[in-house]
Formats: structure tokens, C-alpha cells, sequence
């Protein structure tokens, strides 16, 4: 072990060398890679300059294997730096930085190869990320698994201006409520954002903010160099003058220099003897050295902030910061965007003694000996145990989930059905579930779950309403073995902890298969953090329900159109709308391997389902019904030879399609009625079997395709569905049949469902008067009546 300071000397040598690789790999993108048009660096270098030290602090001493880290998004070429200093970052994908599968612009799970933790790109996501990370450690260390491995540090490097976003509060609070632990918070307190320098005095709220959440706050406000001066004679003067100083003429000076900092400094303490020589004693450099010798900056002061922990306690270090330290910009509030001349950066070169053509080696320009530098970073804890991603054994999947059937039934009834069978069985798979919901438990069916399952909180907590025996549907115990995690309305937190939970095979070894109720149309409101859950490849199922304007009374804002839409759009997420509960149950199991499948394979699971109560089916699930609720379409009534019309449905609006059926068959012949369970699995693998052909690889035909197949070709296809019409209107392209595609377009509106289907016209009449404007022949005879 080297001692202390030889310890800091060679942390801090690898510091700079890291605020240089990175430098260095934007100004190779901007100026040196051939052909960089279009692929120019933004907001990247002076963001990145401001967490140089800290990042090495972390990554080269303080953390361990099992930690897990958040990176601020534009501080990637830091930590990809940092992993090319490890040996785990190739030389040929910094040149390619933001290029094709060069390094990636901001830190990627699923896109960079140098072991990120957590993507971030969407500021605040990756912040809460680590918060809910934690209480899924918990909840799987609580559960008897993980048993060997240590307790890991979920920690975020936060950017002043990202903590501006909602979701970081919102994620506060659910920590606090679930006693959070094992999570650090560095603010990287550079005051300032991507447009303006920050309000003054912000960390005086946030330090009261995170203590009234029971967490340490640590402020690393002043480096070694400032705390040294602050002992001399007037060095108490110095540090008031610091300390009022305004953010905006603070970073003002750091970007005018030493001689700029020695006149105000002047002007406004005056002579006043000690504190005047002080001042003078030092050169403009020494002046600028110790004026922004913050303590983000410092990495004494930074090791030292983060070995005091000696908790579990969560903690949030406000690290004091210059954005673009060292470099020319620095301070500058227009540096967001700032680029290094090539000039400036030949300056720079030369004053880090690093030879034109060597500037990707590790150590060149340190006074370090090589080999000190080699066997220190050999040496770091952090990747004492080679390989921090891990992996779980897929949990086996019955091939059908199994429910009590009742001749009428709603798709969300089915769900909670097929949920309290598996919560009544004993099956590895029922132990692996993990459900939650943000306040909506109940109203989305997962009663029955829970009661039988429990609630997990880390202390058993029973359910008072019990044990003072009043009586109640619902029994609601908390213990460290329950298997539903009760949240806050916040539909943010939703996804992030499905995030979380989706990745535990990864970061805890263990499998979990989340699953996540919500009201479809608050889909939207989450749907950012959703999009982030599936771009890190988390996997989860969720049930959003109920949906549509099928909800009828509710109305308003309970409504939703463009989930569908979202649902066929969202990357990583299989969606499908099921009309009857064996369809779901089905689709279910499907989802439960589909989760566990490998990267690239498999995904997560999206089920928009409805509280209307319709008719079941009474039939066999055969291999060829099974095969087509999976691929996402099967003939409900398959249409003859002649075919005139089809009619393609999704979801609740079943009964509409099966009615006008029967009403047109009297005067259309042969007409078809194809039940549509997954408009986006059907599109998707049309789309996957078009590009196929293109690039000339077989010619394989998609299963809507084959199911269209034997279309006459002037048939019509009436489309309809509780949603956007969009969702089902391309049928239409892929055999060129005229469709009229009825759908929802506008909300907001209460009645009851019959109302509500008139007025949108997606009921049985309109789906009739849809068949007949496609097809040739009198009109249909038969209405339906109104009721
Ligand atoms: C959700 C979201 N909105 C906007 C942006 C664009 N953006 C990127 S960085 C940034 C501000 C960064 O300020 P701060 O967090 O203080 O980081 P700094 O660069 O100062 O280190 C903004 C607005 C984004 N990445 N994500
Ligand atoms: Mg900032």
C-alpha cells in the first residue's frame, strides 16, 4: 500500500491525466477524426473538466466491486477515460467518440462496452435510478438471496442544474418512506447549468432538504490549497470574501485569471494588512491556483469527504466545482458548449508535456513513474473482482398460467385472477414476482396478490385494521418476505423501480420479474422514465389498466388514446391488448420468458387492458391459437374464399366487431373477423420480414402477412380499436386493401360506454356503415338498435 501522500500524489496525477484523455477524446472528435462532420462535440468538455477529480477519487480508491454508479451525462468522456486508464476502454472507440459504436456520448448500459452501471441521458433519471437500486438490494438481500455478496453503494454523480428535475424529488420521498440506505448523492456544485449560473444560496436549500429526508449532507466546499491560506494571517478575511461572493462573479473571475481575482479582491477588502499580504505573497498563478482550488477539485479534500462515511445512512456530498477547471473557458457561462481551439489545445498540450503524437498514452507527461501508475491502478478495489455485470438463471415458465373462468369477464379481473393463481402455488416463479403499484393497487386487481403475498418493508409491520380485527377485504401486512412494494401516485417512480427491479439479475445476481399496475392513460406520465427503464434493457411487465374511453364514467383525463401508438413506438417493450382472459393468460406466460430472454432477444412486456366485462369464449387452447395471440393476430372467424370484408379488432371493442359481424354477414359474403392481441408484435415482425427480403436474406413472410394472404384483393378491412386509429390503420399497406380505420381521436367526454362508442364511432353501427363504404352491394339491412 503507498502511504498517504504518495496515495494522493498518484491519485492526483491520474486526475489530470484523466481531464486530459478526456479533453483529448473531444478534440479528436471535433478536430482531428477525418469525416467529424455532424458528429461535433457539445456540452461535453467543460461539464466533464468539473468531475475529473472527483470521478478519479471514486473510481481509482473509494469504490468497490459492488458498487454501482450513475454518471452524469455529459461527464462520459470522463469515465470512459477512466475505464481506458483500467485497460476495460479501447483506443479506437475514444477516436470514434459519439461516432458509430465508437464511445458513446453519454454512459450506455447497453451501447458502451466499458461496464456502465446506469445509462444516463436524460438528466434526473439516472440520479433516482441509484436511489431505487438501493431498496432493490435491499429487498433482495431481505428475501434470504445475495447471500454471499456485500452490500454495494448505489451512487449518482448529479449535476447542479439536473436537480432541477421533479423526478429526483419525487424519487426522495419514496426513499425516505422505505428507509434508504447504501445510496450517495455528489453534487457536482459547479453553479452552473446549460444556459445560466445557478441561483445563489441553492445549497443551503438542498443541504435542508436532504437532512429533513434523514440523509448526511457533506459539503466539500474548500480544497487543501484554500484551507491552508484560510490559517494565515488574514486568511479569515479571504474566506469571507469567498464565501459572499456572488456564483456569477466567481466563476466570472476563474475565467479572467489571477490578475482579475488579485483587483477585486483589492477593491473590495481594501488594505487590511494580513489579509492585503496574503494576497501578494502569491503570483496571479498562485492567486488563480488557490482561488479555485475548490473542493471538487481537490482530491485530499474528496477522499477525505468520502472515507468519513462510516454509515449506511444515505449521504449527499455537495462538491463545490469550477465547470471547465484547467481549461481555457473555465468559469465562462457560455462554456457549456465550449470547444478548445486547436490552438488552445496545443498550449495545453505543451504545458502537460505531452509530446504531439503520444497523446493517447496513459502516463505520457506525468513525472510518475510508469510503473507506480501501472500497479496503483492494477491495484484499485474497484475491479478486484474482474467482472461486475452478472447474470441469473432464467426461472422456468409454465407453459400455460392457469385462472378461474367465469363465462363473463374483464381483462384486468383475468389479470388478477392469473395472478392470485400464481400466488396461490408454490412455483419458483410465484417467489420471483414483485409487484407495484403507485396507489392504484387495488383499483388494478392486485388485491388478491397482495393479500396473499404480503407487502415488503425491511421491519414487519402488521396490517392494524387486522389485528384490531375490523373487518376488511384486504390484509395488508408488511414483512421483509412480502412480495409488493407499495408506492407513492408518482407513476415516475413506477417505472424507475421497475427500472431497478428489471436490472436486479445484473447488478444482484438475482432474477427478479417485476410487474408494475397503473391507470393506462398515466402511462404518459411516466413515460420518459419508461423509456429509460427499457433503453437500459431493464425488464419488467406492466399492466396499465383500465383504458380507453372504455372506463366510460370516469371520463376526462382517465382517457387514454395514444398509449397504443406509444406502445408499437417504445423500443424494448412488447405490447399487446388483449380482448379475453385466456388471451392474457397466455400472453402472460409469454411475457414471463420473454423478460428473462437474452440481451437483444427478449424485453419487456406491456398489457393494456380494460375493466369492461364481456363474454368469454368457451374453446381449446390449441398450439396454432396459442402461436397466434403470441404472434399478435389469429381469425376469430376465418373469412371464405369470396371474401368481401374483414373486420380487425383490438382489445375491449371485441364485442362491437363480433355484433357487426353478425349483422353484415346477411349481406356481405364471406366476411372474416381477425382478433388482433398485439398490433405491435404484428407490425414489428412485417417490418423485420420487409428489411429481410430487401437485404435479399430469404423471403420469409411475417404472420400478418400470411393471415392477409388470402384476401380478394378489393376485400375491405374495417379496423377498430379503443385508441388511435393509427394503431391499426397500416393493415391496409400490407396487401394493399382499402381500411377504414375507426378509432379514438378525442377525449374527455363522460357516459356510458355505449355513449361514449356512438359518439367516437367505433360502435357496431359504425363498424356496418365502415364495411359498407368499402364494399359494393346493398346496404346492410340489419342495425343495431339503440338502446
Ligand atoms: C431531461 C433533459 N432535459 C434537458 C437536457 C439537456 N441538458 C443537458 S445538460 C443540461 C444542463 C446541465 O447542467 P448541470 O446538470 O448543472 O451539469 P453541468 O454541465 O453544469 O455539469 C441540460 C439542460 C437533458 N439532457 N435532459
Ligand atoms: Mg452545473
Amino acid at each position: 500500500m503507498a502511504t498517504e501522500p504518495a496515495r494522493l500524489e498518484l491519485l492526483s496525477a491520474l486526475a489530470r491525466k484523466v481531464l486530459w484523455l478526456s479533453s483529448w477524446t473531444i478534440h479528436h472528435a471535433n478536430h482531428i477524426r477525418p469525416n467529424a462532420d455532424g458528429l461535433k462535440v457539445g456540452g461535453h468538455q467543460a461539464s466533464s473538466a468539473s468531475l475529473a477529480t472527483i470521478m478519479s477519487a471514486l473510481y481509482f480508491s473509494v469504490l468497490r466491486p459492488q458498487d454501482r454508479v450513475a454518471v452524469k451525462p455529459h461527464a462520459s468522456p470522463v469515465f470512459h477515460a477512466i475505464q481506458y486508464l483500467f485497460g476495460h476502454q479501447s483506443r479506437e472507440k475514444l477516436e470514434n467518440f459519439r461516432g458509430f459504436k465508437g464511445a458513446q456520448s453519454y454512459p450506455s448500459r447497453t451501447k458502451d462496452t466499458d461496464d456502465v452501471d446506469f445509462s444516463t441521458g436524460s438528466v434526473g433519471l439516472g440520479v433516482a435510478q441509484t436511489l431505487f437500486s438501493s431498496l432493490v438490494q435491499d429487498y433482495v438481500k431481505a428475501h434470504g438471496w445475495m447471500k454471499d455478496r456485500p452490500e454495494g453503494r448505489m451512487i449518482a454523480l448529479v449535476g447542479d442544474a439536473e436537480m432541477d428535475e421533479g423526478n429526483i424529488f419525487e424519487a426522495l420521498l419514496e426513499g425516505w418512506k422505505h428507509g434508504l440506505r447504501n445510496t450517495w448523492w455528489v453534487v457536482d456544485y459547479n453553479r452552473q447549468s446549460l444556459d445560466a449560473v445557478v441561483r445563489e444560496g441553492l445549497w443551503e436549500k438542498f443541504e435542508s432538504m436532504f437532512r429533513n429526508f434523514g440523509w448526511d449532507v457533506v459539503i466539500v466546499k474548500y480544497g487543501r490549497l484554500m484551507r491552508a491560506a484560510f490559517a494565515e494571517p488574514g486568511g479569515e478575511a479571504l474566506k469571507r470574501w469567498i464565501d459572499a461572493c456572488p456564483n456569477a462573479m466567481y466563476a466570472a473571475l476563474c475565467f479572467q485569471g489571477g490578475a482579475a481575482f488579485r483587483k477585486h479582491l483589492r477593491d473590495e477588502i481594501g488594505d487590511q494588512g494580513a489579509v492585503s499580504q496574503l494576497i501578494e505573497r502569491r503570483s496571479d498563478d498562485e492567486l488563480l491556483a488557490l482561488m479555485s482550488n475548490l473542493g471538487g477539485h481537490d482530491m485530499a479534500s474528496m477522499i477525505e469527504a468520502f472515507e468519513s462515511i462510516d454509515h449506511d445512512r444515505p449521504v449527499c456530498f455537495i462538491a463545490y466545482t469550477i465547470k471547465g477547471i484547467g481549461l481555457p473557458f473555465q468559469g465562462h457561462k457560455d462554456n457549456h458548449a465550449g470547444l478548445m481551439t486547436v490552438t488552445q489545445m496545443e498550449k495545453w498540450r505543451t504545458a502537460q508535456n505531452i509530446r504531439p503524437g503520444h497523446e493517447w498514452e496513459k502516463f505520457e507527461g506525468l513525472s510518475q513513474e510508469p510503473a507506480a501508475l501501472e500497479a496503483f491502478l492494477a491495484d484499485a478495489p474497484f475491479n478486484r473482482d474482474g467482472r461486475r455485470r452478472l447474470t441469473a438463471e432464467a426461472i422456468d415458465v409454465p407453459q400455460q398460467l392457469s385462472f378461474k373462468p367465469s363465462p363473463q369477464m374483464s381483462t384486468q379481473q383475468g389479470f388478477g385472477l392469473v395472478l392470485n393463481e400464481l400466488a396461490r402455488g408454490d412455483t419458483e416463479l410465484a417467489a420471483r414476482v414483485v409487484t407495484a403499484s403507485p396507489d392504484v393497487t387495488v383499483s388494478t386487481n392486485l388485491g388478491a396478490w397482495v393479500n396473499r403475498r404480503g407487502l415488503f418493508a425491511r421491519a414487519e409491520k402488521a396490517d392494524l385494521f387486522r389485528s384490531e380485527k375490523i373487518p376488511s377485504t384486504f390484509n395488508w401486512d408488511f414483512s421483509p418476505k412480502g412480495q409488493h412494494i407499495e408506492l407513492g401516485i408518482a407513476e415516475m417512480n413506477l417505472f424507475i423501480l421497475m427500472s431497478a427491479l428489471g436490472l436486479s439479475h445484473a447488478i444482484n445476481g438475482e432474477r427478479l420479474l417485476p410487474i408494475a399496475t397503473l391507470y393506462d392513460p398515466f402511462i404518459e406520465r411516466g413515460l420518459d422514465a419508461l423509456n429509460y427503464a427499457c433503453y437500459q434493457d431493464a425488464r419488467f411487465m406492466v399492466a396499465a389498466t383500465p383504458s380507453g374511453i372504455t372506463l366510460a364514467p370516469e371520463g376526462g383525463a382517465h382517457q387514454s388514446i395514444a398509449t397504443p401508438l406509444i406502445g408499437m413506438a417504445q423500443d424494448g417493450l412488447a405490447s399487446f391488448e388483449p380482448a379475453f382472459v385466456d388471451e392474457l393468460a397466455i400472453i402472460m406466460g409469454w411475457g414471463f420468458q420473454h423478460m428473462q430472454r437474452e440481451a437483444g432477444k427478449g424485453g419487456s412486456v406491456y398489457l393494456r387492458l380494460s375493466t369492461r366485462t364481456i363474454d368469454q369464449p368457451q374453446r381449446m387452447m390449441t398450439p396454432a391459437l396459442q402461436k397466434g395471440i403470441t404472434d399478435g393476430a389469429y381469425w376469430l372467424r376465418e373469412p371464405g374464399e369470396n371474401c368481401e370484408a374483414v373486420i380487425a379488432y383490438t382489445g375491449a371493442v371485441a364485442p362491437e366487431a363480433i355484433e357487426a359481424i353478425g349483422l353484415i354477414g346477411e349481406s356481405r359474403r364471406d366476411i372474416g373477423l381477425l382478433a388482433i392481441t398485439s398490433a405491435d408484435r404484428l407490425h414489428s415482425g412485417w417490418t423485420a420480414a420487409r428489411r429481410m427480403r430487401r437485404h435479399r436474406r430469404g423471403l420469409p413472410l411475417s404472420h400478418i402477412e400470411k393471415l392477409l394472404a388470402p384476401l380478394p384483393r378489393d376485400c375491405g378491412i374495417v379496423t377498430v380499436i379503443d385508441g388511435h386509429p393509427a394503431a391499426l390503420g397500416w393493415l391496409g399497406s400490407v396487401r394493399g386493401h382499402r381500411v377504414e380505420a375507426l378509432g379514438v381521436e378525442h377525449f374527455g367526454q363522460t357516459g356510458t360506454i355505449d355513449d361514449l362508442y356512438r359518439h367516437h364511432g367505433i360502435d357496431a353501427n359504425a363498424i356496418i356503415d365502415a364495411a359498407e363504404s368499402l364494399t359494393a352491394g346493398a346496404p346492410v339491412r340489419h342495425r343495431k338498435m339503440a338502446v
